[in-house]
């Protein structure tokens, strides 16, 4: 008897301790701030279901704050459609607010930054393939690519390139943890729409003209290394000169055949192109993410797992990642 009563105790003190905040519902209600978020749920069962549902695993909540949604209301309530969002536009944004597993705050600030499914599984905001269920996020007290030398504020990366702080951790319920955000993460979008909505207008052009922006937009699974606008002024802007071919291969050499967050990528490693036969190098170096190509020029990740609907988007300050015909067509003298 004597053996079983210390864990008899235990049983009892986690069973008081879970029933306490075992619904989400129980679980927000204790924080001032989040109002919108409580009277939402009151009307979507869905999301409550997805939340509580005890049948399957762990997960982990990002709930946005009152800050969160006001923030979020004052631009979509004023646009030119001047609609509030539809109950299935809240569920598939809401839905990308919970990660697929239990990330403790101790979890999610590691160096480098976590990436992690979430529950985001609709057609319209996620494509990545066979054997992946939901859309990513990126969490990291590492600035956007995981690689910054000193941790600074933990934020939730999402698609388009915006971020939500996390301004309140480890809230207990009975499937995992809530973390409070200040910002809704905004869904992914195709990497096209993606890049309008950060300007490289360059990048764009060079996709058109090469026919490639549809196939980038619809293959399942891809990472885009992204050249800024910069980049391509600082070259002449390539985008207008190269003929099609020369365009396409170059672009097809930003490519990875499979998404790769920046906690996948390694460095040193080698990881093929959809370039016929070519290959570029992932580098970590001064607390910044670098890729190579085989003539040894280097682009710097300037802005990290931009989350698009069929993968992700690193954005890089050089178009060449020098490539033969790159240093043919800009050098006198021939690349090779
Ligand atoms: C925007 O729409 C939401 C959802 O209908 C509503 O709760 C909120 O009060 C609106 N906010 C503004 C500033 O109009
Ligand atoms: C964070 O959680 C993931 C998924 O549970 C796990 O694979 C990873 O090892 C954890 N990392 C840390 C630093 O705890
Ligand atoms: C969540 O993760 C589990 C375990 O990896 C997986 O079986 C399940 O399909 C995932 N669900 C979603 C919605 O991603
Ligand atoms: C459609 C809509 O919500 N319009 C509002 C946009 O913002 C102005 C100023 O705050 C309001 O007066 C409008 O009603």
């Amino acid at each position: 008897m004597k053996n079983y009563l210390p864990s008899l105790l235990l049983l009892l003190v986690s069973a008081v301790g879970v029933r306490a905040q075992d619904k989400i519902a129980d679980a927000v209600a204790g924080d001032g701030k989040l109002s919108t978020l409580r009277s939402i749920l009151t009307s979507n069962p869905a999301l409550v279901q997805l939340l509580d549902d005890r049948s399957y695993g762990q997960r982990t909540f990002l709930a946005p704050s009152d800050t969160a949604f006001a923030k979020y209301f004052a631009n979509t309530n004023n646009t030119s459609a001047g609609s509030n969002p539809s109950q299935t536009q809240m569920e598939a944004m809401l839905s990308y607010h919970i990660m697929n597993g239990s990330f403790p705050a101790s979890n999610l600030t590691s160096p480098g930054g976590v990436a992690a499914a979430t529950f985001l599984q609709d057609s319209q905001y996620t494509n990545l393939g066979s054997g992946a269920a939901g859309n990513m996020v990126f969490a990291s007290r590492y600035g956007n690519s995981g690689e910054a030398g000193a941790a600074g504020k933990l934020e939730v990366f999402g698609g388009v390139g915006d971020s939500a702080p996390i301004v309140r951790t480890d809230i207990k319920f009975g499937n995992g943890f809530v973390h409070v955000v200040d910002d809704l993460l905004s869904l992914p979008q195709t990497c096209t729409s993606s890049m309008g909505r950060l300007s490289l207008t360059s990048l764009l052009q060079a996709l058109d003209r090469a026919s490639l922006a549809q196939k980038l937009d619809t293959t399942p699974g891809v990472t885009c290394f992204a050249p800024t606008q910069e980049a391509f002024t600082a070259l002449g802007n390539p985008e207008g000169k190269l003929s099609q071919g020369e365009l396409s291969d170059a672009l097809m050499l930003h490519t990875l055949g499979k998404a790769a967050y920046s906690p996948d990528l390694k460095p040193g490693t080698w990881y093929p192109t959809l370039a016929n036969g070519q290959n570029i190098k992932v580098l970590r170096e001064g607390g910044s993410l670098y890729v190579t190509g085989d003539g040894g020029g280097k682009a710097k990740v300037v802005r990290g797992n931009v989350i698009v609907k069929n993968g992700v988007m690193h954005v890089i300050d050089q178009v060449c990642l020098l490539f033969f015909f790159c240093s043919g067509f800009f050098v006198e003298d021939g690349g090779g």
